[in-house]
């Protein structure tokens, strides 16, 4: 089912570039955003009335009032299955407990005496978070993108998804349980480009309600919704941009086919475009992994979309000499997912380089990292995890400098300010130094 990339040929110095293997799905943004732009730009002219239109056009729904009534987010946690509340309350108190271990301290740093540069961490004032409907509607995304925030110290977080007719044009039931029990009071049942829109400039929303703009816009979307977060990044902040989901696993003989083949299903059933990637020096281990997919394919709900996904040129098995050359291999692939299923697993993970997040050993499967692990699952896809990492409190706090000098701190360092400042050809900025003290020589 797998293709078979076989690496043992190409000598021990792995340099055989698994990108170029393992071509990663490419969705063609740049499209989309001159498709979404007429859309933008209406709902930055006309607020309401250009929502209206746009619902009615994308969602089929004739709705005048965009504002979720309080009574209807409460509804929705009451109503809510008990098994499926005691799933997202410890889902929720998992992510908080890691993501309070990622506050920050302010810093001061006392650079000479008397100057002193402090780095003090501010939240984001106001975020707005968007949460996909139809297909992929996922309550978890609202705790994975909310925790972090809120640990954060964000001031007003709100919540944008799109109107479902068969909820009475309000999103979701279950997205909108899970802010209830977030403690998220702001939602507005609109979707795609518009929702955007609506949250970077500000919007009326019908019923003499306003949507304020937000700094900053988390939270992943179709392909339109990815073109407005493109077509609007800078006017405000907008977090990575979120490709098919990604699983590569590097093990060896003592890995459990079984565990291996359900692990590599469990993210090819994201989407068409997931990719599952096996990394191994066992062909035992190849040969035993695809019986196994053979067997829990036909067995999966999602069989067709797990079946393209899995026969996609970007999954495969990869042989390589030994669990060096694997580590070679996983750390130029920088894969979203990455388990570890090897003799000395932990060793093993602290070695990579690149990855979104490491899940070691037999008992940390990457679907408990998608509910329940506390790890976060917003996750940088497409090989961006050679340079970012997944969302976390810090992607929702900013870092100012304070910088304190007194009268001799200035004095002591101010030839070499203006020295600088002639040699960039910016003499006047030399000359706001020498303001501070007439007659001296500089
Ligand atoms: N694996 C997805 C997250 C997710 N899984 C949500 C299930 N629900 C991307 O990390
Ligand atoms: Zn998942």
């Amino acid at each position: 089912m797998l293709n078979r990339i076989d690496l043992r040929a190409e000598g021990p110095d792995g340099s055989s570039d698994p990108r170029r293997l393992l071509p990663r799905a490419q969705l063609d943004v740049s499209v989309a955003v001159d498709r979404i732009r007429p859309v933008v730009e209406a709902v930055r002219a006309h607020g309401l009335t250009a929502i209206r239109d746009a619902t009615h056009r994308f969602d089929g729904l004739d709705l005048s009032e965009f504002r979720v009534p309080a009574q209807a987010i409460a509804a929705a946690e009451r109503t809510l299955d008990d098994g499926v509340r005691a799933a997202l309350v410890e889902s929720i108190a998992r992510a908080r407990k890691v993501h309070l271990d990622q506050r920050r301290t302010d810093t001061v740093t006392e650079v000479v005496p008397g100057g002193t540069v402090t780095e003090r961490w501010v939240p984001v004032s106001r975020v707005g978070l968007y949460v996909p409907g139809g297909l992929a509607m996922y309550p978890s995304t609202v705790v994975m993108n909310v925790v972090p925030a809120q640990v954060a110290g964000v001031g007003a977080l709100v919540v944008a998804s799109p109107p479902q007719a068969e909820n009475g044009g309000l999103p979701d039931a279950r997205v909108l349980a899970a802010c209830a029990l977030l403690g998220v009071d702001e939602v507005y049942a609109v979707g795609g480009a518009q929702a955007v829109a609506m949250l970077a400039y500000g919007s009326d929303v019908g019923g003499g309600q306003r949507c304020e703009p937000v700094d900053m816009i988390t939270g992943p979307g179709n392909i339109w919704v990815t073109a407005a977060k493109r077509l609007l990044r800078g006017v405000v902040g907008i977090d990575a941009e979120a490709g098919p989901t990604e699983i590569a696993i590097l093990a060896d003989d003592t890995a459990d086919p079984a565990h291996v083949a359900a692990d590599l299903i469990s993210q090819a059933e994201h989407d068409p475009l997931a990719a599952s990637v096996l990394v191994t020096p066992s062909v035992e281990l190849v040969e035993a992994v695809e019986r196994e997919l053979t067997r829990q394919v036909a067995a999966t709900k999602h069989a067709e979309r797990v079946t393209t996904a899995l026969t996609g040129e970007q999954s495969g098995a990869v042989l390589v000499d030994d669990l060096e050359a694997g580590l070679r291999v996983v750390d130029v692939y920088a894969a979203e997912h990455l388990e570890i299923q090897t003799r000395d697993a932990r060793e093993w993970a602290l070695r990579v380089r690149n990855a979104g997040a490491i899940f070691v050993g037999p008992y940390a499967p990457v679907s408990l990292g998608d509910y329940c692990a506390g790890s976060n699952h917003v996750l940088p896809t497409g090989g961006c995890a050679r340079h970012s990492s997944g969302l976390s409190v810090q992607s929702f706090l900013r870092g100012i400098h304070i910088v304190e000098y007194d009268e001799p701190a200035l004095r002591d360092v101010a030839r070499h300010v203006v020295t600088l400042s002639a040699v960039e050809d910016l003499p006047a900025h030399g000359d706001a130094v020498k303001a501070r003290f007439p007659g001296a020589d500089l």
